[in-house]
């Protein structure tokens, strides 16, 4: 094995670097200084528009089709980075609509044209999102009992990461590219494709990876598995969400080539064949400020008060609220548990406290996630019947997506946020809620198996798999002075300022440029 040469600190890939709160200008001003005109190219499986079907009248981008911007999430965030940076965005198209749109905003320094790909071959569609969404996903977050991929799904996910490759080959050769920046499971193999295309330098790849990296013994599910770390490893720069993960990712790259001469592994990098690849922990966060300035907004809050009423809850009603997309990774069947044992062994609450639970159907034309979500229903529905009084239930579910202006406000009035994910990568309303609690002493509840309850220590953590125990300390925290409860918000919501999303964007943009740096001093 050639060993690695000696490792040098790099200050800007340093988590120690001076702490510094970043916005939008200023990580739009860093990628300037960095990269001078060329350009970023961000390439994500689910694209950050929704094409409405043309209606008359002009669109508020002042040009037709009109387009519709998913509430929330990373792709909005990364969407306002292009706005400010300019650049181009390469994503699998959802709805209809030309091949590609100039997405342009008004008030905003700069645009990005997104290319919308599709798959011609739909046996090959369908085994890339069987391949990625019935393998990866479930093994990522370690429930191999979800696991419903079939033998030959991963030439559709090699082809439709090949689709990628080609496209972004064409935008390089017709662009000057300073980054591109390659996002989640879906897209492992980019790179390698990218690599076996190119016929001079390409620009530095960087690749983050959003969920979980599970412990070993899930990744052994995977027939595919080093080729699947090969592709990452043909990225410049792998970011993870927690120290946990990037170690998780470090030991698999150790196990499944110990004894190979190509691939040496040292903290925070990785060598092969002579490239070094940099691996380090972004924690994503999220704009605290927009979330602040959202929750404190009066046409929001009536507009709450407003969705509150319609269904059927009062304004002086007390609130614990969840929010997540219906997939059985958040744990909803351990949120009626917890809530369950709650009412069970605290029978004053009966009638007092109340869960919103705003939980967007995902997937749902797929077997596994219809019968994931019928059970939800019935245990909603179990929930409800068992302690019922008089006109009062205990369990609201919207099952739809709530516009950010709405949900912000809904934020602070809750007492209460409940994270009940059994494996999460991050986990972004636990970070939102936060947020929205300026001055106020609502109570972040957040599971213990989310990356955010690695970084956020002072929230008050739960077990999904001890309902018992959580719903004591649900009982205890419900009780604490507002001052204990305003105190303990005031630190959890200096780190969210702290980690936010530009902090996010920022240290990795910089990463990328010092380690292309470090690379060419060599
Ligand atoms: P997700 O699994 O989608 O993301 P999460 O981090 O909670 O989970 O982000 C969800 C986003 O969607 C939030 O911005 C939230 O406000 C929004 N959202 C959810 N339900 C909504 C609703 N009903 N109405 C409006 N908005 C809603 C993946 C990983 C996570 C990781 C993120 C980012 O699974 O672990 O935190 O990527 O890296």
């Amino acid at each position: 094995m050639t060993p690695p040469k000696p490792i040098k600190e790099n200050p800007a890939l340093s988590p120690r670097e001076p702490p510094r709160t970043w916005n939008a200008l200023s990580v739009s001003e860093r990628f300037r200084s960095l990269y001078g005109s060329r350009k970023l190219l961000v390439a994500t499986h689910r694209e950050p528009v929704i094409v409405q079907p043309s209606t008359k009248g002009a669109s508020p981008e002042g040009d037709s089709p009109k387009l519709r911007y998913p509430a929330g999430g990373v792709s909005q965030s990364l969407h306002r980075l292009l706005l400010q940076t300019g650049g181009d965005w390469v994503s699998l198209q959802s709805s209809p609509g030309p091949s590609s749109l100039d997405i342009s905003i008004p008030g905003n320094p700069a645009s990005y044209t997104l290319f919308r790909l599709s798959v011609e071959n739909p046996y090959r569609e369908e085994e890339y999102q069987r391949f990625s969404n019935d393998l990866l996903w479930p093994l990522f977050h370690e429930e191999p009992g979800r696991v419903g991929s079939r033998p030959g799904d991963f030439l559709g996910y090699e082809a439709v990461n090949r689709l990628f490759a080609d496209h972004i080959a064409r935008i390089t050769h017709r662009h000057e590219i300073g980054v591109l920046w390659i996002h989640d499971y879906q897209l492992t193999l980019v790179a390698k494709e990218l690599r076996a295309l190119a016929s001079g330098p390409l620009p530095p790849i960087a690749f983050f990876w959003h969920i979980p990296w599970p412990r070993q013994e899930f990744l052994a599910h995977i027939p595919e598995r080093r080729t699947l770390l090969e592709g990452l490893l043909d990225y410049d720069f792998l970011g993870f969400q927690t120290a946990l993960y990037r170690e998780r990712f470090l030991e698999s790259v150790a196990r499944e080539f110990s004894g190979s001469s190509r691939i040496n592994v040292s903290p925070r990098l990785v060598v092969k064949d002579g490239r070094r690849i940099h691996v380090g922990d972004y924690p994503i966060g999220v704009d605290p400020g927009r979330f602040e300035t959202l929750s404190l907004d009066p046409k929001g809050q009536a507009e709450a008060r407003a969705f509150l009423r319609e269904h059927g809850i009062g304004p002086k009603e007390r609130l614990l609220i969840s929010v997540d997309r219906m997939d059985y990774t958040k744990g909803f069947l351990k949120r009626l548990q917890i809530l369950d044992s709650f009412f069970r062994s605290f029978p004053e609450w009966i009638g007092k406290l109340r869960l919103l639970q705003i939980a967007p159907l995902t997937r749902s034309d797929h077997p596994t996630y219809q019968g994931y979500q019928r059970k939800v229903r019935d245990a909603v529905r179990t929930t409800n019947d068992r302690w019922k009084a008089d006109d009062w239930f205990p369990v609201v579910s919207v099952e739809r997506t709530v516009d950010h202006r709405i949900l912000a406000p809904l934020y602070r009035m809750a007492s209460g946020a409940l994270v009940t994910s059994t494996n999460d990568g991050m986990n972004l309303v636990a970070k939102e809620y936060l947020a929205a609690q300026k001055d106020e002493g609502g109570i972040l509840f957040l599971s213990r198996f989310t990356g955010a309850a690695q970084g956020l220590r002072e929230a008050v953590l739960i077990d999904p798999y001890d309902p018992q125990t959580a719903a004591a300390i649900i009982h205890r925290a419900l009780a604490e002075p507002l001052s204990i409860r305003t105190g303990r918000n005031k630190i959890l919501r200096e780190q969210i300022s702290r980690n936010n999303i530009f902090q996010w964007m920022g240290s990795i943009l910089t990463g990328v440029h010092a380690t292309e740096q470090e690379k060419q001093e060599e």
